[in-house]
């Protein structure tokens, strides 16, 4: 999977794409993320990337033509499945649309920063507009950073475990159940005591008990989700 981000801020970059799991999907090659630098684009002879609103008010927008010629400059070297533009004003991220944007091939992630982007870059590129929660973050870069990880992991080979990825909270709309590991007991705090048994089938039915349990108390909105 190839993965194109641009930015105006291409150093927020930087780092969380190579540590750990994420740099170990890059170095077998199971993925290939490029971040570029929006300003390299623009045709102002300043290399301006914004302008005031017409609408007047605080806060500038990012102006067409760097965005534009960034995104036709990745188009004409490959086809993109998805060019997605991180914004708080669009539907939350969650684990289905990671799970669906794991399948593609090639996706641009277009960072917002500023008042956002002209809005005729939204109607006639984007293809599709993810917030990660509600709240306001000062650009898109991080939240861009969070989907990309979210995307990745689920990228056979990525996650050493094969089936990790696969028990985590939210796949089936519930959270996961408590782990432990050795000691069974440390300070007198004991690991529950089927989990020990080594009857599988026990086990099975108390961590999905548990996991009923935990989403009721904590998340019962994902409960109603299943219904
Ligand atoms: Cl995608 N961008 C910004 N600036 N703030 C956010 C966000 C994105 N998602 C939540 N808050």
């Amino acid at each position: 999977m190839r993965i194109d981000i641009l930015t105006v801020l291409p150093e927020l970059l930087e780092s969380p794409f190579n540590h750990s799991i994420i740099k170990r999907g890059k170095d077998k090659g199971l993925i290939d993320i490029q971040v570029h630098d929006i300003r390299t684009f623009s045709e102002d002879k300043h290399k301006r990337v914004d302008d005031y609103a017409f609408s007047g008010g605080a806060g500038m927008v990012m102006t067409i033509q760097p965005i534009e010629s960034a995104i036709n400059h990745l188009r004409s070297q490959r086809d993109y499945d998805e060019i997605i533009y991180m914004t708080p004003d669009a539907p939350t991220l969650t684990q289905r649309t990671a799970n669906m944007l794991s399948l593609k091939k090639n996706i641009i992630i277009l960072c917002g920063h500023y008042k956002g982007v002209d809005q005729r870059i939204r109607d006639n590129f984007i293809t599709r507009e993810i917030s990660i929660g509600d709240y306001v973050l000062t650009g898109g870069e991080l939240a861009a950073a969070i989907v990309v990880d979210s995307v990745i992991r689920l990228i056979p080979g990525v996650i050493s475990d094969e089936t990790s990825a696969l028990t985590d909270s939210f796949q089936d709309n519930l959270l996961s159940p408590p782990v432990y590991t050795r000691p069974a007991e440390y300070k007198g705090w004991k690991v529950p005591e089927i989990l020990l048994s080594g009857n599988e089938k026990l086990v099975e039915e108390w961590k999905m008990k548990e996991a009923y349990r935990i989403t009721k108390e904590r998340r019962p909105d994902l409960l109603e989700d299943n219904e």
